[in-house]
This record gives structure tokens, sequence and C-alpha cells, in this order.
């Protein structure tokens, strides 16, 4: 009953980002029969998708990057946040170095897999929306936290006249804003950096309005670029740097202060510790803080309040001062993940760039000429960009037809909630695993930083059970249901319980509202994995 695929391996990655080719590397060298399949034309994963205006990285070189010698020995970065251009060049040096283009089928979008045990077969089927058929005993996803974009139920969505696009779908080729008048909708990372962006490039003839609705808390990124000396110097440690980092939670070169709360310091203290943090620039304001900034609502309220005097001295007028920097933080501060900036306030002190409110008055619908706001105004515009964000770490998996060994569905499974073993695997879908995913450390952690590791994991598990000559490996239930409740209280003390985001699922409405990822710490999370293998795989069935 089933047809001849056009590919029979031992392990299909899905997605060329860090982690289908690291994974490609990594099993074939160990003389697994791999292959990727990719849905875009180019390796780079999110970064080959990413090409809206102002994209850029905003983890710090040099650990956004593969710890694979034979890359990092080779390739010198710019500057400390390399931009898309840069990181799409990576990942071509990357898919060249390793010689992965040979085991890679670009233009292949996975639409459905099937568990099938029948006859001669025994794995997995899995197709793509041309048709591409593969069997493969082993079935890995790399599909990154933001496979699936969002778009708010606006309706009209269809009806505008100018140009509009998802952030994560920008025409590669760009689209000329000069002289133009431009919307950008959402004011997370991504719509900051299109703002920033914009603001030089529209000129002085055309205008920009961002379409708000909660300010984001961006925090200086001190972009620099790398001189040669630093680059060589950098070289001679990367080895040592890049085992660093996974001793760090965040899977950076830096953790929150262990044993460091506010209350230990005088005010005037606290003041030249923030100043510190703040004039270093990138995650650290909030990532190598006090260790109860997330966890003492007066630590966090300091933190906002410094913060807010930092940004607020930064921008002219009084209106659009309250509405990006309100005096009184609208959430826990890094309840939503704060971004970095380079002159996003200043932007705003343009006359032609102007940021409206949609706490107040919500988008009503799109329509030919441009947005209608909840007032009845039309707000007339050329080119929208919609920054609205993804349906995060666990909506990629869902939107794929994923069939178990009970027959179920993946998105049925996880309908009320999601349960994995791991972070890396769920019950009923034998020799399926996928890294940087739900219950992971996937979005408080450096993607490579998580990504290797959890591959290293699967390649052993995988190398055992060759060498025991078993073939099938599945998750115990009781075992997720142990993950959940390590989970959850992982995160039961974090200020961010309070905060509906990306984090927790609360930014996408009908989504049930729990934490998607790990919140324990990447040294903690693969300490547990670690142990999980030492105790003989235990909360796995394996034959
Ligand atoms: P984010 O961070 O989820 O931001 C989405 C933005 O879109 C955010 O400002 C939202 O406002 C806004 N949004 C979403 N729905 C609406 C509706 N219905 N009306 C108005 N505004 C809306 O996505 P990004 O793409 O910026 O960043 C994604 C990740 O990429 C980020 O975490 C980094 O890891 C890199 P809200 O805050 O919900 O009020």
């Amino acid at each position: 009953p089933y047809s001849e695929p056009d590919l029979d391996i031992d392990v299909l990655c899905i997605g060329a980002g860090f982690a289908g080719c690291y994974l490609l590397h990594t099993l074939r060298k160990a003389g697994f029969r791999t292959k990727i399949v990719e849905a875009g034309s180019d390796f780079g994963g999110v970064w080959h998708w990413n090409s809206y205006p102002g994209a850029r990285v905003d983890s710090q070189w040099p650990i956004y990057a593969l710890g694979i010698p034979e890359v990092y020995e080779n390739w010198t970065w710019s500057e400390h946040y390399p931009g898309h251009e840069e990181l799409k060049r990576y990942f071509q040096f990357v898919g060249e170095k390793l010689d992965l283009k040979k085991d890679t089928e670009f233009g292949k979008k996975v639409v459905s897999a099937e568990w099938v045990v029948d006859g001669s077969m025994k794995g997995w089927s899995v197709k793509c929306e041309d048709g591409f058929l593969i069997h493969c005993k082993f079935l890995i996803a790399g599909i990154g936290f933001a496979a699936k974009r969002y778009f708010p139920p606006w309706p009209g969505l269809d009806s505008f006249r100018g140009v509009m696009h998802h952030s994560s779908f920008w025409p590669q080729e760009g689209v000329d804003v000069r002289g133009k008048r431009v919307a950008v909708i959402g004011t997370g990372a991504t719509g900051v950096q299109i703002i920033q962006e914009w603001a030089g490039e529209i000129g002085e003839t055309g205008s920009l309005m961002a379409f708000q609705r909660t300010p984001n808390t961006c925090c200086p990124m001190r972009q620099k670029k790398i001189s040669k000396k630093e680059d060589e110097e950098m070289k001679a440690r990367l080895a040592e740097v890049f085992k660093v980092r996974l001793t760090h939670e965040a899977g950076f070169l830096y953790s929150s202060r262990e044993g460091l709360k506010m209350s230990d310091h005088s005010v005037e203290e606290r003041e030249e510790f923030f100043e510190e943090l703040w004039e270093t620039g990138g995650f650290r304001y909030f990532s190598n803080s006090y260790s109860d900034l997330l966890i003492d609502q007066e630590t966090n309220d300091a933190a906002y309040d410094f913060w807010a005097r930092k940004t607020r001295s930064r921008i002219h007028d009084p209106r659009k001062r309250d509405l990006l920097a309100p005096m009184s933080p609208l959430h826990v501060f890094c309840g939503k993940r704060p971004s970095l900036e380079q002159t996003y306030y200043e932007e705003f002190n343009k006359p032609n760039v102007d940021v409206l409110d949609l706490r107040t008055n919500p988008i009503e619908d799109i329509v030919p000429e441009g947005i209608r706001t909840a007032d009845g105004t039309v707000h007339e515009f050329d080119v929208i960009a919609l920054a609205t964000g993804f349906d995060s770490v666990s909506g990629g998996l869902k939107d794929i037809d994923i069939h178990g060994s009970k027959g179920e569905l993946l998105r049925d499974k996880w309908e009320n909630g999601i349960f994995t073993n791991l972070g890396l695997t769920t019950s009923s879908f034998p020799n399926f695993f996928f890294l940087y995913g739900p219950q992971g450390p996937t979005a408080h952690s450096n993607g490579p930083s998580c990504v290797e590791p959890q591959a290293d994991w699967i390649l052993s598990v995988l190398q055992d059970m060759r060498e025991q000559g078993k073939t099938i490996i599945d998750a115990e239930p009781e075992a997720e249901l142990e993950w959940k409740r390590l989970v959850l209280e992982q995160s039961e003390n974090s200020l961010r319980r309070k905060v509906l985001s990306s984090y927790n699922g609360g930014n996408i409405p009908g989504k049930v509202v729990e934490p998607l990822s790990y919140a324990g710490g990447l040294p903690d999370y693969l300490r547990r994995i670690g142990e999980v293998r030492e105790q003989g795989m235990k909360g796995y069935r394996i034959s």
C-alpha cells in the first residue's frame, strides 16, 4: 500500500538551519545515511527567510555560530551583531565547508509524516508538498521556534492595494520605501528593527507610523565592528568559548549573578551596577543582572525604573515619550523579551516618524487604502510591514500532519497542552525527535548553544541503539508527565507567569497558556538529559 519512496534513508532532518546543518554533519560522520529536506532554497533556517529591513541577530558574537572547528576556524564575522546578509553568507559558507549540499533537498516543504510498521517497512513515511516521498528510520525536526507566522484575524487583510508582507516572508530583493508612507504593525524584536531601519530609508519626504499595542523595553545593542586583532585573539580561544557557553544559563558567556540580590546593594551601588550593565550593552542589562530580577517584584520594578529613566531622556515629544517608555511598567520587566536597539528611540524624534497607541484605538480592519482603527480613521499607506510574530515554539510542529504509532495526530495530542519527554521526544511518536522545540531550553537560550548538545544527545542514543541492535525508541507517558511537572515547577516562581507572551503561548488567541520552554537553565537541562542516558535511558522503551 505504500508507494516507492524517492529517498530511503536512516535519518531525515527537517530544516536546514543551525540544527539541520549540525545534525547532517555529525550523523553522516557517524555513518548514518542522513538527508535534510528544507522548504527554502538555501541553508540558514530562519536566516534564509529573515530578509525584512534591519533584520539582525541579537545574540552577541562569537557564540551565535556552530561550534564545528572546520567552520569557526575559517569564518570571520564583521561585527558583534551580524545582519541577515552576513548570516546568509555564513550559512552558504557552512554548506560548502561541510559539503552539505549533496545531502540536502531544497524547495521541499514537509506536510505530513506517518509512523508505519508494515512488512519490511518500519519507520517514518514523510511527504512533501510537491509529492516527494521519503522513508526514514528516524525523523528529526529542526524547524526552529518561529516556523509558523502569525497573522491577526483582521478582516480585509487581502484587500490592501499597496505592498504588504509579514516580516518572516519579506522579499529578498527588498521593498523601496524612499518617499513612501509606511506602517509597521507590532513592536516586538522584529518591529523594532524594521522601524529603526525604515525611519532612515524613507528619507525626509516619506512617513512612518508604528502601530504599537505594547511598548517594547529595548536595551542598547552597542554594536561594534570586529577588528582583525580581536578576531585573531578570539579565534585562538574559540574552542574553549564554545564549551563555556554551555555552562551559562542561557547559553551565552554570562549568567545572572548567582547569589546577588538587589537587596545586597545600597541604592547608590545598585545605580552603579545597572549603569555598568547598561553601558556594556546587549542582553546583559537583564541577563547578567541580579539573580532575583525575575523573582522579586521590587527588583523588577527597580530595573524598569532605571530603564525608563534612560529611555525617556532620549525621546523629545512628551506624547511619544509616554507611549514608547511609560513611567510605570505595563507588565513585568522582561515578561516579554526585551529587544536590542541602536537608534530606535531617537528615530521618533523625527517629525515624520510617529507611534499610534493600539491600546486605546485598536485596528478594526485592513482596507484597500491602509489601516482602519476603531475610531473610524483610515490611515493611508503605500507599504505595510506585519511584524506580528509567531505561533512560537510549538506552532510549526503542530502545523505538520504528524501521525504517531496510534494514528493520532501530534496537534491533537497537544491540543490541551504540550507533553514531551526532555523537550526532545513525545510518546507514541517513536523514533521522532525535535530540537529547539517545546519544553526544551528554546526561548530562554541562544539557538546554537541549545541545538548542538541536543543533537549530540540524539547522536549518542542512535549510536547506542545501533550497537545494541535496537531499532525503536519511544518515550514513556509517565516520563512526560514527570517532565511537564518539572517544566511547570521551573517556571512557577518566575514573574514571567504574570504576562501573556510568546514565552507561554499567550500571544496567540486561543492557544493554551503554559510555559513553552524549559526555564531551569541550559546547564541544568544538559545535566538532566545526560543523566537519562547514564541511567540506561530511563523513561524510554527501546526495542
Ligand atoms: P513578537 O515578539 O511576538 O512581537 C509581535 C508584535 O506584534 C508585538 O508587538 C505584539 O503586540 C504585536 N501584535 C500581535 N498581535 C497583535 C494584534 N492583534 N494587534 C496589535 N498588535 C499585535 O514577534 P517578533 O517577530 O517581533 O519577534 C519574534 C522573536 O524573534 C523574538 O522573540 C526573538 O526571539 C526573535 P503585544 O506585545 O502582543 O501587545
